[in-house]
């Protein structure tokens, strides 16, 4: 199984090769602008059912696998499910987004069952191995979980936005924030930790609303829990790859590196490789950052972008992705084209 596994191009990247070209997988590469998605999700009824349902989970999570020949495929499922299988009630209204009942005092946090978690993700778990069952070996199974602030954000404001109760938490009452900060990072530890006996190769912890928060706090809420996730990862399993993803962090990016022990750090549409290349403190994998708006535009900018994100990170360990997830009305042939154009890229400089 290792040897296998050292094979495959994404978990090259991930222990610190470069790759020629490099390998690519798209976030939110399953999802709805797939009309195969579309129908499934039909069939589903709801979104949970879908997540929880392990043969539709499956064959989500393979559909852009088999239409594209992605590297990696990404566990179909959503960071929402932790609280959920917590107990915290959720809903995902149609054409709205997801809906938690908040968090607004200690007694709602203490009201979650941790010891729920096992039984309520059993079906991610079941999901995980039946994907690992049918990919083919070169295909790397990525697990993942939300970062504990992203996964706090929406269990305090109970919906996405610019989260301005979690904001407000952090200063008024602190300990409540660290309290649900330390409850999704223990969680965490075991959820991850599972998806990785179920049979996940390497995992990603997506923090989408890191860049929210002030120095201080990036600190306190992104940066420690996410160097104990990691630590205790490896604790439990010897040698086991985690990609970050500190969206919008700006210059934190760079104790994130330094401090987290990530192997990878997943750079958003802001970032400039070749800046962050130069500046990283230490050897650390990069994944990104294509517009997905350009990806769904398509055209001549989105071939030359394509190489122009490759070869300025050609020489340094490099997964290609996006600096977000894929938007709902992206036609699929820009997909194919962007995968089609990295893979026919040949060695050498780049013509301006
Ligand atoms: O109706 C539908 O079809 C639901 C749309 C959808 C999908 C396809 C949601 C609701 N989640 C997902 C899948 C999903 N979510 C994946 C699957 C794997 C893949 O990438 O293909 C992953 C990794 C996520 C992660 C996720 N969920 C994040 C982190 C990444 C990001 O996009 O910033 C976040 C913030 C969520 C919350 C969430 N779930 C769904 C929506 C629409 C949202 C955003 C809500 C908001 O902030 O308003």
């Amino acid at each position: 199984m290792t040897g296998q596994r050292a094979e495959k191009p994404v978990l090259r990247v991930l222990g610190g090769e470069a790759v020629w070209p490099p390998p690519v997988w798209l976030m939110r590469q399953a999802g709805r602008y797939l009309p195969e998605y579309r129908k499934l999700r039909e069939k589903a009824g709801n979104f949970i059912a879908l997540c929880t349902t392990p043969p539709l989970a499956t064959e989500v999570t393979l559909q852009p696998v088999r239409r594209f020949g992605m590297d990696a495929a990404i566990l179909f499922s959503d960071i929402l499910i932790l609280p959920w299988a917590l107990g915290q009630k959720l809903r995902f209204a149609e054409g709205e987004g997801p809906r938690l009942e908040r968090i607004d005092g200690l007694a709602g946090l203490e009201a979650l069952d941790p010891a729920a978690l096992r039984q309520g993700t059993e079906p991610v778990m079941e999901t995980v191995s039946r994907v690992r069952a049918e990919l083919p070996p070169e295909t790397t199974l990525i697990g993942f979980a939300g970062s504990p602030f992203t996964v706090a954000c929406y269990m305090i404001d109970g919906r996405g936005g610019d989260f301005p109760l979690t904001r407000e938490v952090a200063y008024a009452d602190p300990a409540l924030l660290a309290a649900v900060i330390e409850t999704v990072t223990t969680a965490t530890i075991d959820y991850l930790s599972w998806q990785i006996e179920a049979g996940a190769d390497c995992v990603m912890l997506f923090d989408s609303w890191a860049g929210l928060l002030p120095p201080d706090l990036f600190r306190a809420h992104v940066i420690h829990p996410t160097a104990r996730i990691v630590e205790q990862l490896r604790v439990r399993h010897p040698g086991v790859k985690v990609i970050g993803f500190p969206r919008l962090g700006g210059l934190m990016t760079l104790p994130y590196i330094a401090d987290t022990g990530v192997d990878a750090v997943g750079m958003d549409t802001s970032v400039d490789p070749v800046a962050l290349a130069r500046l990283a403190p230490r050897r650390v994998a990069f994944q990104g950052n294509l517009d997905p708006l350009l990806l769904r535009a398509g055209g001549i900018s989105l071939g030359q972008a394509v190489e122009r994100i490759a070869r300025g990170l050609a020489g340094h360990p490099h997964i290609f992705n996006l600096g977000h997830g894929i938007v709902p009305d992206t036609p699929p042939e820009h997909v194919a084209a962007v995968i089609e154009r990295l893979r026919s890229l040949e060695p050498g400089e780049l013509e301006e």
